[in-house]
């Protein structure tokens, strides 16, 4: 069936069991790919039912959708005329592993860095409805994405101002390891509604069938259930700052999402659908190791392991001496920004738990912490990849730099990474 998709428009005739095909096919694409070439795998497999209905339901280019990071677009290439250009992934002039409007006129946005993309949904939204045009305009971004400043910045923004847009909230649990803090405490909150909605509605059948006052039981205990709702579900943080919550769905569910999808679509207002998606979906090796597989170099599709041998990087010397060092000094702690396994921390945060801070995808805030904690006399080594520490230039000038505080900044990746071009620049 893969072989027939060339456009959004061939997936629109397909019925709902040929697109629960057209899913399996796409993720055994995928995996052909990234197993040779190398690439981000768990991410894009989690987004395959999503990525099927969102094309059934909208009309690209007319329509807008912002992806949140860029690294989950494999399927939207597939389907809108990029199948066979994805075997050039990571390869020289090769197709680009994120959105790029010089690529496609599919991609509407360019991402990389993360947490941008409800930003830019709401202001292609206020065009619109500027220039009276009456298009659709999504942001699809994950629960990793979602700690990240610009990204709350921009829901205070858009639930205030009313602007018809419709965040897809991509829930996987995962940032790029475990998503930790607040805002993923909230989400697991949400999470239990699902499951307390199911529960009771298998309750609410069986009473049914008691013969006779199985309907006035019914009424009773739904009573009852919307008073003990209000206290085990949380209030809704996102109604509460303006938008309209619809979910959770099950993000694998292809007919689920469409119709979830096709009452956004009529909703005056910003809307946010929350859905619940498993990383690595299909690829069992990849489901158990999320964080493995997150992006990946050529692997063996049998047994998941590493195709070429791994030498030791930067980053790996990198966090072997800091452990030496902190086994030394108390005072040393180690802070990242969701960025555990890339820059080397991750035995640092076995060997001393209380000392490691993930911060979730906040480089900004990353340093503002680190600068409170230097101030206040402990010594922070905070290693963020060199792309992502342009978000934080700010705060290494405001909050460090200009107090002469030692805030140990140890930039990661500081050359070109070839392969994963993510940067608008062509060649980086
Ligand atoms: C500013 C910035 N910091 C760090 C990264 C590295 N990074 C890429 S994806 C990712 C995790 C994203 O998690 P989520 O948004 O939940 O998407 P998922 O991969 O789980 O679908 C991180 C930290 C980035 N892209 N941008």
């Amino acid at each position: 069936m893969l072989e027939k998709i060339n456009s959004p428009e061939d997936v629109k005739k397909l019925n709902i069991e040929e697109k629960k095909q057209l899913a399996e096919e796409i993720r055994k694409y995928i995996l052909e790919v990234v197993s040779e070439n190398g690439g981000h795998l768990a991410s894009n497999l989690g987004v395959v039912e999503l990525t099927i209905a969102l094309h059934s339901v909208f009309n690209l280019p007319e329509d807008k959708i912002v992806w949140d990071v860029g690294h989950q677009t494999y399927v939207h290439k597939i389907i809108t005329g990029r199948r066979e250009q994805l075997k050039t992934l990571r390869k020289l002039n090769g197709i680009a592993g994120f959105p790029k409007t010089n690529e496609s006129e599919s991609d509407c946005f360019n991402t990389g860095h993360s947490s941008t993309s409800v930003s830019a949904a709401l202001g292609m939204a206020r065009a619109r409805d500027l220039k009276g045009e009456n298009h659709s305009v999504l942001a699809v971004i994950g629960d990793g994405a979602l700690t990240g400043g610009m990204a709350l910045e921009a829901l205070n923004d858009a639930g205030y101002s009313k602007e018809r847009m419709t965040v897809i909230l991509n829930d996987n649990e995962m940032s790029i390891s475990k998503n930790i803090g607040g805002i993923s405490m909230l989400l697991s909150k949400l999470r239990a509604k699902r499951s307390y909605n199911k529960s009771s509605d298998a309750v609410k059948k069986a009473i049914l069938h008691i013969p006779g006052i199985g309907k006035q039981i019914v009424k009773i205990v739904q009573k009852v259930k919307r008073s003990i709702k209000q206290l085990i579900i949380p209030k809704m943080f996102f109604e509460d700052i303006g938008f309209r919550y619809l979910g959770p769905v099950d993000g694998h569910d292809i007919q689920e999402l469409e119709r979830m999808l096709k009452i956004s679509k009529e909703l005056d207002g910003p809307v946010l659908i929350h859905i619940l998606t498993k990383k690595g979906k299909g690829y069992k090796i990849a489901e158990e190791n999320p964080d493995k597989f997150h992006a990946t170099g050529p692997f063996d599709l049998e047994t998941g392991k590493s195709k070429k041998e791994k030498k030791p990087d930067y980053s790996k010397i990198f966090g072997e001496k800091l452990i030496e060092l902190a086994r030394k000094n108390d005072k040393i702690v180690a802070i990242t920004a969701a960025m555990k396994d890339g820059t080397g921390l991750a035995k640092f945060a076995e060997e001393f738990p209380n000392r490691f801070f993930d911060i979730g995808i906040a480089e900004q805030h990353a340093i503002g912490v680190a600068a409170g904690m230097a101030k206040a006399g402990i010594i922070p080594v905070v290693p963020i990849y060199s792309s992502f520490y342009q978000r934080a230039y700010d705060q290494v000038i405001h909050d460090v730099a200009l107090q002469n505080l030692p805030v140990i900044m140890c930039v990661d990746r500081s050359g070109i990474v070839g392969q994963d071009r993510r940067n608008t620049s062509r060649n980086i």
